[in-house]
């Protein structure tokens, strides 16, 4: 077990001047904050005259294709490991066991971020680690080193991560950042369309089963559905993310969750809070963690009712 050291953003910029071969890892399951993130900083080394290349143990929707062409493919062994937005070495996926014991810097922004490499950039308040990956860049190399590419990159981590900056993780730093990017010639309203707005037809009918099945507990401050591996095996993992938002979208619900069933026949429950409710809290009871108002646990192959039963219960308890 190393020990790991909290740094901040001069010292993570002069490790990686001092160092060449990054390879950056994304969490499995990727989404915009994990893929922007990497693709981003991918491009800054590449620019700064590194070897640098980025990996992810799924295969990337082709909403992300824009982002692989702000890198160049290359080929080298790599000596230097970095991790962006992943709370931990689990969430790597199939890549945890060659890579998980040995990242160098992890730069993330979850509170419950469990600490894995032997330097740690984390600024837990960030709404999206890509915040965090921009204030790097900036101290690297400043508004030259970023470009159109790199500010699309970062642009959709941070739009995604802060539901199109709806989010109460969205504070005026987010959108300084935000306005920032904005600077570089992209088109981030074709990409806010593309992330939040354009659905395909499979996702819209998983919604309306997700209308049709919700549950209501504790007085209706919870909203609750399921969604078995069978109902998710018409939808891509790309259409089945972002659906915990939709029970919390009720008047009146406080908690939503959405419990999902893994191929291998697992459980993953999702929680949004709408409220003071610290569903972080809640998750960290079975094991899971995540953010104050968006957090995650599983539950093995548990019985579906079983996990209904004892997770509307600690939701409950905070409700008495
Ligand atoms: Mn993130």
């Amino acid at each position: 077990m190393t020990m790991s050291e909290k740094i901040g953003m001069s010292e993570a910029a002069a490790f990686i001047k001092e160092h060449d071969g990054f390879l950056i890892l994304s969490h499995a399951n990727p989404d915009g904050d994990t893929l922007g993130c990497a693709f981003a900083l991918c491009r800054a080394l590449q620019k700064l005259g590194k070897k640098a290349k980025n990996i992810c143990a799924d295969e990337l929707s082709h909403r992300y294709d824009f982002m692989k062409r702000a890198v160049e493919k290359q080929e080298f062994e790599p000596q230097t490991y970095i991790t962006v937005d992943v709370a931990d070495t689990r969430l790597l996926g199939d890549l945890e066991k060659q890579y998980g014991d040995r990242i160098d810097l992890a730069i993330d922004h979850h509170i419950s971020h469990a600490e894995f490499a032997k330097l740690l950039l984390i600024e837990p308040h960030a709404a999206a680690a890509a915040q965090t990956v921009y204030k790097l860049i900036m101290e690297l190399g400043g508004a030259e080193l970023l470009d159109e590419k790199i500010a699309a990159c970062l642009y959709t981590g941070i739009s995604t991560d802060s539901g199109c900056f709806k989010y109460s993780c969205a504070t005026a730093e987010t959108h300084r950042i935000a306005a920032e990017l904005l600077e570089y010639d992209f088109d981030h309203s074709a990409l806010d369309f593309v992330f939040f707005d354009l659905k395909t037809k499979a996702r819209i009918a998983l919604e309306e089963k997700i209308y049709h099945d919700m549950e209501f507990y504790c007085g209706g401050k919870c909203a609750l559905v399921t969604l078995s591996k069978e109902q998710l095996a018409s939808v891509d993992s790309e259409d089945s993310n972002g659906l915990s938002a939709i029970p919390r979208m009720i008047e009146g619900v406080e908690v939503g969750v959405v419990i999902k069933q893994r191929g291998n026949g697992s459980w993953k429950a999702s929680l949004r809070s709408n409220s003071s409710v610290d569903v972080q809290k809640i998750c960290s009871v079975f094991g899971g963690g995540g953010h104050e108002k968006a957090a995650g646990c599983s539950f093995g192959s548990m019985d579906i009712e079983e996990i209904k039963r004892v997770l509307t219960a600690e939701i409950g308890k905070v409700f008495e």
